[in-house]
C-alpha cells in the first residue's frame, strides 16, 4: 500500500481554515478520526492497490456501473495508450468519449476502438465548443443509460488510470462521499514537469477560489473525478454555464450545495506527452470572472449579480 495516503472529507460550506485545523489534528495514523463532527479520515485504507500493479479483484465489482466520461479534440495519439491503461486498470468500466469532430481523426479513430471493445463508446459534437458542454453531454448520455458512477478524465495522459482505480475504491468504501477529486494538492498528491510559476499559479487559482466559494477543496480545478450519479441528478446540470476548466468549480460547488460529501485523494499528475493542450487565455479569463461573481454572490447576498436559474432554484 502506497504510504501517506490521506483525503479530507469536505462538507458544505466547511472552510480552508477548518480543513487545516483538522489535518493538524490528524496524527499520521490510518483509520478515521473526526473533529468537531466534521470528518477528516485517511483513506488509505481504502486504496489497496495504488501504486502496485494492475486490476485486482474489487474493480471486479463495478461490473459495468461506472461510466468513465473522456472529452477529446484532436487527441489521436493518445487515444489508444489512454484507453489501454484505463482499461488495463479498471477492466469493468465502460467509456465514453465525448469527441468535438477533432480535425485529426480522433472520432474516427475512437469508432475503430468502440467497434472492437465493447466497453467503448462515442458520441460525436458537432464542432469545438468547450470542456463544459462536452462533459455536460456525457454526463446526460451515461445518466440516461443508469450508471451509478460517472467519471471524468483527460485523454491526453495527464490522469493515470491507477489513479482511478485508487478513486473508484474509496467511492466504494465510503457511503458518505459523493464526489473523489483526484487531487495534485494534498499530500501525496502532485504533479511533474510543471514549471514553478505554473505550480504557483495553478495553486493561486485554487486558493481564491477556495476563498471566494468557502469550500475546503485543495484542488478545485482538477478533472480527474468520480461521482455518484445521485449526486449528479440532485445538481442541476441544466442551468451549468461554464465552458472551459471552470467547469470543474462549478461542479464542486454544486456539489457541495446539494449536500454531496467530497473527498480528495492524490494524484501524480504529468505534464501530457503528445498533442497540444487547448488551454488559452480566454479559458483563464473565463474561471476569473466567474469564481468572482459566484463569490461576490456568495459574499453580498443573492440579489446581485441577477441569479440564475439554479442559484434560485
Ligand atoms: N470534446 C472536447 N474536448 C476538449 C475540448 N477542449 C479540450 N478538450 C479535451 O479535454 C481534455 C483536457 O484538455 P487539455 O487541452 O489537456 O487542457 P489542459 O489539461 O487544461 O491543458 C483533453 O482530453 C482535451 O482533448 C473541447 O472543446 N471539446
Ligand atoms: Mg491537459
Amino acid at each position: 500500500m502506497r504510504r501517506g495516503l490521506y483525503s479530507e472529507i469536505v462538507k458544505t460550506r466547511q472552510n480552508a481554515d477548518q480543513a487545516d485545523a483538522q489535518r493538524r489534528d490528524r496524527s499520521g495514523g490510518s483509520g478515521f478520526a473526526t473533529d468537531g463532527g466534521k470528518a477528516v479520515v485517511d483513506l488509505a485504507a481504502d486504496i489497496d492497490a495504488a501504486g502496485g500493479g494492475g486490476a485486482d479483484e474489487d474493480t471486479a465489482r463495478d461490473g459495468g456501473e461506472v461510466c468513465v466520461v473522456m472529452p477529446t479534440y484532436n487527441e489521436r495519439e493518445n487515444l489508444d495508450p489512454t484507453l489501454s491503461a484505463l482499461l488495463e486498470w479498471n477492466p469493468q468500466v465502460h467509456v465514453l468519449v465525448v469527441d468535438d469532430a477533432s480535425p485529426d481523426g480522433t472520432g474516427e479513430a475512437a469508432d475503430a476502438m468502440a467497434a472492437s471493445d465493447q466497453r467503448v463508446y462515442v458520441l460525436h459534437r458537432a464542432g469545438k465548443n468547450g470542456l463544459g458542454p462536452a462533459y455536460l453531454a456525457g454526463f446526460d448520455w451515461a445518466l440516461k443509460r443508469g450508471y451509478a458512477t460517472l467519471c471524468s478524465m483527460d485523454m491526453d495522459g495527464s490522469h493515470r488510470a491507477q489513479d482511478l482505480h485508487a478513486m473508484l475504491q474509496v467511492l466504494r468504501n465510503r457511503s458518505g462521499i459523493d464526489l473523489v477529486i483526484g487531487s495534485r494538492r494534498v499530500p501525496g498528491g502532485r504533479t511533474e514537469g510543471w514549471s514553478r510559476y505554473r505550480n504557483w499559479i495553478s495553486r493561486a487559482g485554487s486558493w481564491y477560489a477556495r476563498t471566494m466559494l468557502g469550500l475546503g477543496v485543495r484542488d478545485m480545478t482538477s478533472g480527474l473525478r468520480a461521482y455518484r450519479a445521485g449526486i449528479l441528478r440532485a445538481s442541476d446540470l441544466r442551468s451549468v454555464e461554464a465552458n472551459g476548466y471552470v467547469f470543474q468549480i462549478d461542479m464542486t460547488r454544486r456539489v457541495a450545495a446539494a449536500g454531496g460529501g467530497i473527498a480528495e485523494v492524490p494524484i501524480v499528475f504529468p505534464e501530457r506527452m503528445r498533442g497540444r493542450s487547448k488551454m488559452g487565455a480566454g479559458i483563464v479569463f473565463e474561471a476569473m470572472w466567474r469564481v468572482t461573481r459566484w463569490g461576490m454572490r456568495r459574499l453580498f447576498g443573492r440579489g446581485w449579480p441577477r441569479p440564475s436559474a439554479y442559484e434560485r432554484g
